[in-house]
């Protein structure tokens, strides 16, 4: 399928990544008898779980869940150990299934995408590489993740700290001893709540820098049952084609009954039976908790008693009580995260009473206070959804950049392409359900909707794709009108893109997966409607 031209030896697609976007997306493409050639910053596949090697991470979809399903073999052979996988298991199985696919050798790694332009008389892509070398292909695919790159807040002095700096998302691959050092941990979303008790068990001391308290729910981690195992597996097909028709793709045992609709007692039983499981499934208690402010207060209110009873000093618990609606951050999913507070070399400090003012040698400066530490963990998220992505020079239609297209926030139709840009699809972008879902499965949707997208246009002659602006312009505000009918846009979260200094606040993923999953098929039983086709 590939060919040449004035500009050199082309190949059909380049996609950006090896984290399980990029996998499954080769792996689809050879199928297809296509020549695909994935190229991959880091030293190994995986992404979000290649890089993420800090204390504490896994899954928080179950493992049974949170893993691909396009091969029954696959899914019937691999085994899961613990309900929520740890890093390690999770980045096994990514590098098992390229193994067992034989993939890597359509890998390149250690090798950062800089540059993507359209060659607009050719209809093909120059891809720039940092080792200065470049590709050329018909289509790109960016599987570039939507948690990928890190958020470094610019603090001053950070840069020039004389004691460790490490940040969740970029962590030392030969692990990190704190045992005896003062520890610093900044933030307190997901990766902090996961990796503070673990890092109490080391450290002398250990103080945690709070801006926003987040709502976080026990795990209930265990071993997986083998009887559950054999029981889900002997259906597996059909529970994931069950959960694909659920709000957000996944199993959490959804009630679809208002909050307000029940009496208080009856709330309050359903609370402490989902809060007995754990989980995220906690805000499928009901089906009102993150579109009804009233209904939102009721599981809030919950909460903040669960909190104050995990901690033992009243005034230290009523500073982790967060005051958003309950789920516009996403919900964290701890292991005795509070449970710390009630230990003596454990510390808050709460940045509201004095913000983070510099970094001063070894010492967190907030207010009058230095606190002097042995080492500084950075648990301060990502430039989500977008960062990636924009990180790199993409230009399309003559010469228009994409970083100044979505400087005043990201457009996208379907999250899947953007107008001005042929032949590049974007996998999980914003505009879908993407981080408001199960990712696996929303991952597999969109790597077959490509697969099938770019076999269409083969089949039929066209050489290229490119969304229409005004289609385009329409599911954008499609995308806000959902997102204003829910909680979410009600703090400051990284759904909004509110965490990253200067960045436009525009609500990204796009809540429902299945009417979004409807909308991809009947765009696609219109001929691709949105789009625009060019014949060769
Ligand atoms: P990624 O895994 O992020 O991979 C993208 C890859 O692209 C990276 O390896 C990166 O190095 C590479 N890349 C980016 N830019 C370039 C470039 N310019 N050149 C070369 N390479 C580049 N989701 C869930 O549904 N359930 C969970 O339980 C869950 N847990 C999570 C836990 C953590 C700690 C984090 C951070 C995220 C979690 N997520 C979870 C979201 C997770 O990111 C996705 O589930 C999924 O792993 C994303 O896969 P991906 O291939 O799309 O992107
Ligand atoms: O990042 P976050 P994360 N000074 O953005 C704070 C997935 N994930 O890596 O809220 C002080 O949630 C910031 O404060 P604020 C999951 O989707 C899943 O933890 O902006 N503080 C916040 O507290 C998750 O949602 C798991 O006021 C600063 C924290 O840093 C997503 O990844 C585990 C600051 C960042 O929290 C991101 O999670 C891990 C500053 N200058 C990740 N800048 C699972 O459990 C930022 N903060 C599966």
């Amino acid at each position: 399928m590939s060919d040449s031209n004035e500009y050199g030896k082309s190949i059909d697609v380049v996609i950006v990544g090896a984290g399980f976007a990029g996998i499954y997306m080769l792996h689809k493409l050879r199928q297809q008898g296509l020549e695909a050639r994935v190229i991959e910053a880091g030293s190994g596949v995986g992404g979000t779980w290649y890089w993420n090697r800090y204390p504490g991470a896994r899954c928080d979809i179950p493992s049974m869940q949170y893993s691909y399903q396009f091969s029954d073999e696959l899914q019937q052979q691999w085994e899961w150990s613990e309900k929520y996988a740890t890093q390690g298991e999770i980045l096994s199985y990514a590098e098992y299934v390229v193994e067992r696919f034989s993939l890597a050798d359509g890998m390149t790694f250690n090798t950062r995408v800089t540059a993507c332009h359209y060659l607009d008389a050719a209809d093909q892509w120059r891809v720039e590489l940092d080792n200065e070398e470049h590709l050329q292909a018909r289509f790109v695919v960016m599987a570039t993740g939507c948690l990928s790159k890190p958020n470094y807040p610019s603090i001053d002095g950070l840069r020039a700290a004389t004691v460790p700096v490490y940040h969740t998302a970029q962590w030392p691959h030969e692990g990190v001893d704190f045992s005896n050092r003062r520890v610093a941990v900044i933030g307190t979303g997901s990766s902090a709540i996961q990796s503070s008790p673990i890092i109490a068990q080391q450290a002398q001391t250990l103080t945690i820098f709070q801006r926003t308290p987040n709502y976080s729910i026990p795990a209930y981690n265990e071993p997986l049952d083998p009887e559950y195992v054999r029981d889900l597996k002997s259906r597996y097909r059909q529970y994931r084609e069950e959960n694909w028709q659920r709000g957000f793709g996944a199993d959490f045992d959804d009630n679809d009954e208002s909050a307000l609709a029940v009496s208080a007692q009856e709330r309050r039983q359903t609370y402490e039976e989902r809060w007995a499981k754990g989980g995220l499934g906690f805000l499928a208690a009901y089906n009102d908790l993150v579109f009804d402010m009233q209904a939102n207060d009721t599981a809030r209110e919950f909460f903040k008693e669960k909190i104050v009873q995990r901690v033992d000093d009243p005034v230290l618990a009523e500073k982790l009580v967060p005051t958003n609606p309950i789920g516009c951050k996403r919900l964290c999913v701890d292991s005795g995260y509070y449970e710390i507070y009630n230990q003596d070399h454990v510390h808050l400090v709460d940045l509201n009473e004095a913000p983070i003012s510099r970094i001063d040698g070894n010492a967190v400066v907030a207010g009058d206070a230095r606190y002097e530490v042995d080492a500084i963990v950075l648990a301060t998220g990502f430039d989500a959804m977008t960062g990636a992505i924009t990180n790199i020079d993409v230009r399309g239609q003559q010469g228009r950049s994409l970083q100044d297209k979505w400087a005043s926030g990201p457009k996208a139709y379907l999250g899947l392409a953007t107008a001005g840009f042929p032949n590049l699809f974007l996998v999980t972008g914003p505009g879908s359900p993407s981080v408001l879902s199960n990712m696996l499965p929303s991952i597999e949707q969109h790597v077959e909707w490509i697969a099938d997208c770019i076999a269409y246009m083969n089949s039929h002659q066209y050489r290229a794709i490119v969304p229409t602006p005004e289609a385009e312009q329409t599911w954008v505000e499609h995308v806000n009108e959902i997102a204003d009918l829910s909680v979410y846009p009600g703090c400051n979260s990284w759904y909004l893109g509110a965490n990253v200094e200067g960045k436009s606040r525009v609500f990204m993923p796009y809540l429902g997966v299945p009417p979004y999953v409807e909308k991809c098929n009947e765009v696609v039983v219109n001929g691709y409607e949105g789009f625009k086709l060019s014949a060769s």
